[in-house]
């Protein structure tokens, strides 16, 4: 399993930010990585400025089950989305199966590849939204934006391979704006009510930083406490399977609990 939390630079935990000609602003505020690209002038014409990262998917490479989750707010338009902007999170590779987003304040577009339909989703602006993806081999792609199901379906072939990346970014294409980016987390699906997070085989205080989590009800996609469907990202604590995330849930995640 990979993170970035927003508490420090992609490129200090492994990411490879790219090279670009205008770089966009960043900055670390209150564990979100903000972007902030800007219009400017340059050598005699207006260009916008952009950001990106990328992470090599080869250490999952063939996975059976593979998630991506992102939460996110941006406050540039659906207008920037004619540039790819102002935001997007694409699951790349050197070969056919992809699955791109774009992201504005107030519209999500998912693609996949040019054959099949684009989807496009309205979402409330102002405030940061959390998007996942979930890959099983040959067999099914889900889309979920906080935890609702937008989208699923046969996909078109196995992701990740050997040449598969992430890659996230914020450009800014006819207005300035500024993406804030709470966490990034990728890797296996852990095992539904395994308490187990990060699929190490042991339950220890990194899985118990996202196993609070999902304990909250005060964030946007997130609902925690009895009787809430707590969402894909917490079936991996929900250990009594009543798909909420609860105390009783917790009370079995102080049992399978082995220390830091
Ligand atoms: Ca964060
Ligand atoms: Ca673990
Ligand atoms: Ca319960
Ligand atoms: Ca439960």
């Amino acid at each position: 399993m990979v993170s970035l939390e927003g508490d420090s630079f992609p490129d200090d935990v492994g990411w490879i930010r790219s090279d670009r000609l205008y770089l966009a602003g960043r900055t670390l505020d209150n564990g979100a990585f903000l972007q902030s690209p800007r219009i400017i002038q340059a050598n005699g014409s207006t260009v916008g400025q952009d950001d990106f990262y990328q992470y090599s998917l080869n250490g999952f490479s063939g996975s059976e089950a593979f998630f991506a989750e992102w939460r996110v707010e941006t406050t540039g338009s659906r207008d920037e989305m004619v540039g790819v902007g102002p935001a997007s999170f694409v699951f790349s590779g050197d070969f056919g199966i992809l699955y791109h987003f774009t992201i504005a304040s107030n519209r999500v577009l998912f693609l996949r590849d040019s054959f099949v339909p684009a989807v496009w989703v309205d979402i409330d602006p102002g405030v940061p939204h959390e998007y996942r993806l979930n890959l099983f081999g040959e067999d099914l792609y889900e889309f979920f934006i906080d935890g609702d199901l937008i989208d699923f379906g046969v996909p078109e072939g196995v992701y990740s391979t050997e040449d598969s990346r992430i890659v996230f970014g914020a450009r800014s294409v006819l207005v300035d704006s500024t993406t804030s980016w709470d966490y990034i987390r990728f890797g296996m699906i852990p095992e539904d009510g395994s308490e187990d997070y990060d699929s190490d085989g042991v339950v220890t205080h990194d899985d118990f930083y996202f196993a609070q989590e999902c304990l909250s009800d005060r964030r946007t996609g997130i609902s925690g406490g009895p009787e809430n469907n707590a969402g894909p990202g917490c079936r991996f604590t929900d250990f009594d399977g009543d798909h909420d995330a609860d105390i009783l849930d917790f009370a079995e995640f102080q049992n399978l609990f082995r220390g830091p």
